[in-house]
């Protein structure tokens, strides 16, 4: 490898590290609600940093994303973009070709996330916080 090419990686190293001290990392979850299960359906979350949660109904049918996650007092929820109707206690239901979205910071424990829709029992996962 010659010095310029060891000067540029060099240079991108050091900007990467740079942003990574400047800006607390946030990381990204995207779930995707299908029929019937939630893909992926074991999340693993690092409780330092805040989660930014995307929660995408790709199927046919209404789905209902409930979570033991959201009905915690000790999760800070840090901002949330849905549609204000869609949200019950700790559940979401979400029409086919929705979304919701919530960055929230929380406790290490397990949370088990579920569809509440009659049926659709088979629709579980577990979401680990470490
Ligand atoms: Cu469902």
């Amino acid at each position: 490898m010659d010095l310029a090419r060891r000067l540029v990686l060099a240079s991108l190293l050091g900007t990467s590290l740079l942003l990574t001290a400047c800006k607390p990392a946030v990381q990204e979850i995207r779930i995707a609600a299908q029929e019937c299960r939630f893909e992926p359906a074991q999340i693993r979350l690092r409780a330092a940093q805040p989660a930014h949660l995307v929660i995408v109904n790709e199927g046919h049918e209404a789905h209902e994303f409930t979570s033991t996650l959201l009905a915690n007092p000790l999760v800070r929820v840090l901002a949330a973009a849905k549609p204000a109707e869609y949200r019950e206690a700790a559940s979401f239901k979400i029409p086919p070709g929705r979304s919701v979205e919530i960055t929230l910071q929380a406790p290490p424990s397990v949370y088990v996330f579920y569809c509440k829709i009659k049926g659709h029992s088979a629709m579980a996962g577990t979401i680990m916080v470490e």
